[in-house]
Parts: structure tokens; sequence; C-alpha cells
């Protein structure tokens, strides 16, 4: 869709510098908790409410401002809890860990109220979610942040840097991926009561087909590629298997027969940009097998690889280029590079946003540090009136994966053409560079 007249786009948008961040937390369950805990080691930060479908949830929150000695919060609950919320006019920030489908409808009143959202993952279901919150963001000029924590994790910031500064030559393909058994997890999603059979997540999977979970996988790499920063995905073509263990997950627990289920226990999407790369992306919640988000990244004179084992590869010249002299003569032109010049590598290439937080971030945890890493830089952006590190069209480019697939896989996978959100300003910014958004790096 056209951008409507009058309206601008919100690449590099920035707020005015806010002295303390008022926070609002809409969902409570499985993810909120621990958000509402980092905020509380957050300087400048205050929490002033927080929201849940059942009040119970929202109240034990309570406990966690207690422990640090903070002022209680307001409490929101019931269907229409967060539209209470959105109103209030001491809140600068409403941060969302609600169930998928609540993202966007919380979003929406969020924005339509004046205030700054960030939302979990994924922070859109469909394309028109995404156009939604693109018009939203750029009518009321707030930021629309996706909560995307792998962007944070150490291997993938540290190579985010490399790349930028040209380590690996020229990066011409990525991988990525969300391959997480969640067979311990199904049983804990919230059930919208009795008859609820499945919880709101399997309900999910079985609807849809497509990557509905992209964005771990593909945030990280889509940042080193600088998505809309200098390219853009253009095309996309989908493949899945057939379900197996997804079926028989809702058969186990309906006892009936599954006659659909509509997402393949493992869906692969194939993207590529106008500037010749291509990304792959994998998703799978299924089947037994080790956590993988698969990050790699493929360069003319280098690699990165993150699991299972954590490896560089460069050539010797691009290693002395990149200022660690090699200690070895002979570099071993099929494995990764010794222990010795990796740690050299890392040290020198070491992330200005790591090197910031990296160490409190171990103590505060959340994923082993990297989701408090994002919510200190999400405050520090909008303390310091800078753009934040992601931005609605990230969002929407990282979100639409899964529509996007279903229409291929449902089409024999065919070729789909991938939507510029950024509505011809793609190749407005030259590379993505929130590694020095920040005062003292400029
Ligand atoms: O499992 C992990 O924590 C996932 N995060 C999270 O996204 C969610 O799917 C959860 C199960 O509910 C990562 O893998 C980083």
């Amino acid at each position: 869709p056209e951008r409507p007249t009058g309206q601008k786009s919100v690449l590099g948008l920035t707020t005015p510098k806010m002295e303390v961040v008022r926070v609002g937390f809409v969902g409570l369950g499985m993810r909120g908790p621990g958000a509402v805990e980092r905020f509380t080691y957050i300087p400048g930060t205050q929490i002033v409410a927080l929201c849940d479908y059942e009040a119970s949830r929202a109240e034990k929150c309570q406990d966690i401002l207690k422990k640090a000695s903070m002022p209680k919060a307001a409490i929101y609950s019931g269907e229409k809890g967060y539209e209470e919320l959105c109103k209030r006019t001491d809140i600068d920030l409403v941060y969302i860990a609600a169930d998928w489908l609540h993202h966007f409808p919380v979003a929406k009143c969020a924005l339509e109220n004046g205030k700054n959202v960030a939302i979990e993952v994924p922070s859109a279901m469909n394309l028109q979610e995404c156009w939604d919150l693109i018009n939203l963001s750029e009518k009321t000029r707030k930021h629309c942040m996706i909560l995307e924590n792998c962007c944070y994790d150490w291997f993938e910031m540290n190579t985010l840097n490399m790349a930028q500064q040209g380590v690996f030559g020229e990066v011409i393909r990525a991988q990525g991926a969300y391959i997480h058994n969640l067979s311990p997890f199904w049983d804990h999603y919230w059930k919208n009561g009795k008859e609820d059979k499945l919880g709101w997540r399997l309900d999910y999977n079985m609807k849809h087909r497509g990557d509905v979970y992209a964005t771990h996988g593909l945030g990280p790499v889509a940042q080193a590629l600088d998505i809309h920063r200098g390219d853009r995905i253009t095309t996309l073509v989908a493949m899945d298997t057939k379900s197996v263990v997804g079926k028989d997950l809702v058969e186990k627990r309906t006892g009936e027969e599954c006659k659909e289920f509509r997402n393949g226990d493992h869906t692969t999407t194939l993207l590529r940009t106008a500037n010749g790369k291509v990304i792959e992306i994998q998703h799978n919640v299924m089947t037994p097998q080790p956590y993988n988000r698969l990050y790699q990244l493929t360069g003319s004179k280098g690699f990165a690889n993150k699991y299972p084992v954590e490896g560089y590869a460069l050539d010797a010249a691009q290693l002395t280029a990149s200022g660690v002299q090699p200690k070895v003569d002979d570099l071993n032109s099929h494995g990764f590079l010794p222990q010795a010049e990796m740690e050299a590598l890392v040290e020198k290439y070491q992330h200005p946003i790591l090197k910031k937080y990296g160490e409190m971030a171990k103590e505060v945890g959340g994923h082993g540090g990297m989701d408090f890493i994002m919510d200190s830089r999400l405050v520090y952006c909008l303390q310091n009136g800078l753009p934040l590190d992601m931005d609605v069209y990230d969002l929407a480019e990282w979100c639409c994966l899964a529509e996007l697939g279903a229409i291929s896989m449902d089409n024999g996978c065919a070729a789909v053409a991938f939507p510029d959100f950024t509505r011809g300003e793609w190749n407005v910014t030259k590379g993505y560079k929130h590694a020095y958004a920040s005062p003292e790096d400029e």
C-alpha cells in the first residue's frame, strides 16, 4: 500500500530525551515477569503499571517490585485491561509480552494513545498487521520496536561488528533458524478456559502454515546484511515437511483425529536480496533435536558459524588485514581458526554494546544476559533521544515470513515478491549503524 499523503517514514526516528522512562507491562505469563524483574535493574526507569488477563498474575509481579524496594504499580486485568493502561498519561513505553494474538491489538491501542511500544516476538502475525503497525508508527511518530533478543547475544554481536568492519569480505550468504523442541513447553502456554485443550501456541501452529517464528533466526543476519540500510529482500520461496509430531500432539490432547495441522514440522524459507545475497531461515519446534539457531555468515573472505560449535574461518591474509597476526604458519584451510587466533579476533572486535553491558548482563541474566542487554539498550536510546536499534520496518521484514511462506507453499512453493516496507527508502541509510548510535561512540 502507498504511504498516505502527509505521512513520512520513521527511518532513524527519534523522540525527545526522557530522563526517566515510565513503563507499563502488558502480558505477565511466561515471559513478562522476567522483563519486569530486568527493568528493576535498569537505572532511570519507573514501573508504573502491570496488566494481565488474569489479575492474580499481575498482582504476583508486585513481589518483584517489593524485592527491589520499589513502589507498587497500578494493576489492570481482564480482556480489555490494557485499554485502561494505555490511556494513562504517565506512561512513555508499553512493553508487550502477551500471547501472540494479543501483540497487535495491544500495540495498536498503545500507539493510538501516543505511547512508544516494544513488542515481544513475533510482533506482527500477518502482512496486514505489519502494514498497520508501520502506518501507526509513521502517523504517531512513536517507536514500535520488535524485542528480538537474539540480536544481542554475544556471538551475534561480535560477529556483526566483524562483518561491519569487513572482516569477512563481502557477506553473500547467511543462515538462521529457530530449532527448539518445545515438548516441555506446550503444557505451559496459557489456555483460554477448560474448552481449550491445546493452549494458544499449539493452536496457532495448527492453524497457520509458514515460518511463524522467524525472527530469532532472521533478525541477527538481517542486521549483518544491512537490510533496508542499503539492501532489501526481494524474493521469498518456502518449503515445509508434512506435519507428523504436530498432528500427534493435537490428537493426544484432544483424543480426536487431527485432520489438518497447517504448520509443517520443519519449514525452510529462502530469501534473495536486491544486492544478490541469499538468506536461509529454518523453523522446527517439533522434532527431538538439539536447540539450534544455525547462525552462519558466508563471506568472500571469511566465515562465521555459531552452532553447534562457535568458529571463524579466514584466510591468512585477511587475518593479518584484520589486525590479528596469525600465530601459526599453516592455517588449516579445511577447519576453523585455531583457538588463539579466534580469541584474538573476538577480543579485537568485541562489540561496544557488550563492552558496556556484558558484565552486568551476565549477573542479571535472561537467556544468558542478552535479554538484559536488549532492555538496557532500549532504555538508553529513549533516555538519550537516539533512534532505536530495531525499527518498525525491521519488525515487518522479520515477521512477514509467516504469511508470505504460506502463500508460497500453498502455491507449489512459488516465488513470492517481498514487500518493500520502507516504501522506496531502503537505500537511503547506508549501513546498519546501531553499534555506534550512542553519544560517546559516534
Ligand atoms: O523458548 C526460548 O526461550 C525462546 N527463546 C523463546 O522465544 C520461546 O520460544 C521459549 C519457549 O516459550 C530463544 O530461543 C532465544
